[in-house]
């Protein structure tokens, strides 16, 4: 079985998520895996002049986005109300499937309390707000949305969109503010591609014959050592012997070790936390004593 999901994106410049049509996300939607809605923000603004932003209270730069225009936005769009009802999904002409042919489903509801402190099912849409004062977008956070039914996307421009659409938006979402990194993007929208991708290209189905995640750089918490293909000799540079030797647990070793060393030499800190979370073994400390810690990286390819 594979699954299904529903993205919705909310913003004022709808033609910045056009690229979702094409390559990996285009395929998942021609496939019937995704559905994508996107919706322009202006579609709930009510004043003549279709305005979505004023100044902010206590003064200072730039412009916020308003409650008015967001809530009735965001109510739509998890309802799939109003103008979100009449919006076109993008290069879909597959209906919705049900939740009763989600996969994984049950792996994407966090277990909540109710009122009387009974834990309960949360099968509300996560509602995704890109900021660079969320919380780090990491590719755990990847694969707990890839096994959700619905996610929802509200691009913010401006200095950011009235806090109180999401304190208000918990009623109908598990809302997460999230971050890329320490940087800071005009908008959400780039951001909301990036965090696409990343989701989607892990739900079952989507990568095709690729059946499995596991060697992917960060679902063992350290980065992929380098790859190679042929041919074996290339300008002089031959690819490491180990790899045409045909021992299969040497590969791996030899994998391992390389990705131990990039790791060490890029992000020390994954490699801190991977000792901490107790996931070294005897032979990953005897690569890692080997190393000198301030060496760095190159390519094992060798001049021939
Ligand atoms: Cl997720 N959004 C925006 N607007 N800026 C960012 C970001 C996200 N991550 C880093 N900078």
């Amino acid at each position: 079985m594979i699954g299904a999901m529903r993205i919705d994106v909310v913003t004022i410049f709808p033609e910045y998520l056009d690229p979702l049509r094409h390559a990996l996300l285009g395929r998942a939607i021609e496939r019937g895996i995704l559905e994508v809605g996107v919706h322009n923000l202006r579609d709930w603004a009510y004043d003549v002049h279709k305005a979505v932003d004023d100044t902010p209270f206590g003064g200072g730069p730039g412009m916020v986005m308003k409650p008015e225009v967001w809530g009735p936005a965001l109510d739509d769009v998890a309802a799939l109300t109003g103008p979100a009802a009449a919006d076109t999904l993008l290069d879909s002409a597959s209906p919705h499937v049900r939740s009763g042919l989600r996969a994984g489903k049950d792996a994407a509801q966090e277990t909540t309390q109710d009122a009387a402190g009974e834990p309960q099912d949360d099968d509300r849409p996560v509602l995704i707000v890109p900021t660079p004062a969320g919380r780090p977008f990491t590719q755990e956070l990847a694969q707990q949305w890839a096994s959700a039914e619905r996610l929802v996307f509200a691009c913010g421009r401006y200095e950011g969109i009235d806090q109180r659409v999401f304190t208000d938006a918990e009623q109908r979402y598990r809302v997460e503010e999230v971050s890329l990194g320490d940087y800071v993007l005009i908008g959400g929208e780039v951001a909301v591609l990036v965090i696409a991708e990343a989701v989607v290209r892990l739900i079952p189905g989507v990568l095709g014959n690729r059946a499995s995640h596991e060697e992917d750089s960060f679902q063992d918490g350290l980065l992929e050592g380098p790859s190679y293909t042929k041919p074996r000799v290339w300008r002089a540079l031959e690819v490491p012997e180990v790899l045409t030797s045909g021992n299969h647990a040497k590969v791996d070793r030899w994998r391992r070790d390389q990705s131990l060393h990039r790791t060490l030499s890029v992000r020390p800190e994954l490699v801190e936390a991977q000792e901490a979370a107790g996931q070294l073994d005897k032979k990953d400390r005897a690569t890692l004593r080997d190393l000198d810690k301030a060496v760095t990286w190159t390519d094992p390819a060798q001049k021939r």
